[in-house]
């Protein structure tokens, strides 16, 4: 008897909660509903977005195995340049993804099983297939605990406007199903918050953007957060002491606000234009609707090109 390895796996540079908690619950599923021998690994290392919060639960992933007939699943990821370094394409059975773009190129490997959404999370995906199957038994207090917390960081607690109706029927149905309190929602971004705001200056130093985007500076922070109650503006501006001109966009999760502290000769009178609105003083304009980093940019771009 030899038995089928399926190994379900993700990207190569680090696994995020989403692609976490997904290739957890899907390994899950397919033990239930396949005679495979399913296992969960990576090479990467799970980010700050996995806590010590989530890795105690009772789910984790498996070690990494060497064999060399083993097949692949690939969830959170359908760019190859972002492959865990385990996986080669030949042996790939199926694809789950929520980053469009590479639909085509996989439309041309017909063995392949291709699933490429637009959705808040991965985890929507897994719960939805898991409902589907009539295996709820599967869907405990630690698995939903895991999916809830996967949703709730790729859609930035559903305040993002990447969220789906199908986010939020999915996360509503996991709190109910295990019995999750909306307390762990709040428990769960602190841990995530109190893993970056150990090392703040190094958090906030390699995420900087440093790149021109139509009238804003040419620095940019972010960092997203519950609330302002561990945040440290003397730090923030030790650390953008040494520009001439910043900015830092702090997105609250809680408000569901920008606030974009900013520093250097004529940046308040920019931003303001720029998103007509006054700012509350010399180093702070509030956006009442939080936008990333991203999208600032996308914007100034655009404003710019007009
Ligand atoms: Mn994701």
């Amino acid at each position: 008897m030899n038995m089928q390895n399926i190994v379900i796996t993700s990207g190569c540079k680090y696994v995020d909660i989403d692609a976490y908690a997904s290739m957890i619950a899907y390994r899950e599923l397919l033990k239930t509903t396949s005679d495979a021998n399913v296992i969960a690994s990576t090479t990467a290392t799970p980010n700050q977005s996995v806590p010590p919060l989530i890795l105690d639960l009772k789910y984790s992933l498996d070690d990494l195995t060497k064999d060399e007939n083993c097949k692949y699943i690939l969830l959170d990821v359908s760019n190859p340049d972002f492959f865990d370094t385990q996986v080669t394409v030949d042996k790939i059975v199926e694809i789950i993804d929520h980053h469009t773009g590479f639909e085509q190129h996989w439309a041309s490997y017909p063995n392949i099983k291709t699933q490429i959404e637009f959705i808040g999370s991965i985890c929507t995906l897994i719960y939805e297939k898991i409902i589907e199957s009539g295996h709820t038994e599967i869907l405990d207090t630690d698995m939903c605990k895991l999916l809830i917390a996967g949703i709730l960081d790729n859609t930035l607690n559903l305040k993002s406007s990447i969220t789906t109706d199908r986010d939020r029927v999915a996360y509503n149905e996991l709190l109910k199903l295990g019995n999750v309190s909306e307390d762990f929602c709040k428990e769960y971004f602190s841990a995530c918050e109190s893993g970056v705001m150990k090392d703040f200056e190094k958090a906030i130093r390699d995420d900087l953007k440093v790149e021109k985007a139509g009238v804003l500076p040419e620095v940019i922070g972010q960092m997203i957060v519950l609330n302002l109650d561990n945040f440290d503006h003397e730090k923030m501006n030790k650390i953008f002491a040494d520009y001439p001109e910043w900015m830092m966009n702090v997105v609250l999760l809680e408000e569901g606000k920008s606030y974009i502290y900013f520093g250097g000769d004529g940046v308040k009178q920019r931003l303001e234009h720029l998103f007509d609105k006054r700012c509350e003083n010399d180093e702070l304009l509030i956006l009442d609707k939080f936008l990333l980093r991203k999208q600032i940019m996308e914007k100034a771009r655009e404003a710019s090109s007009m």
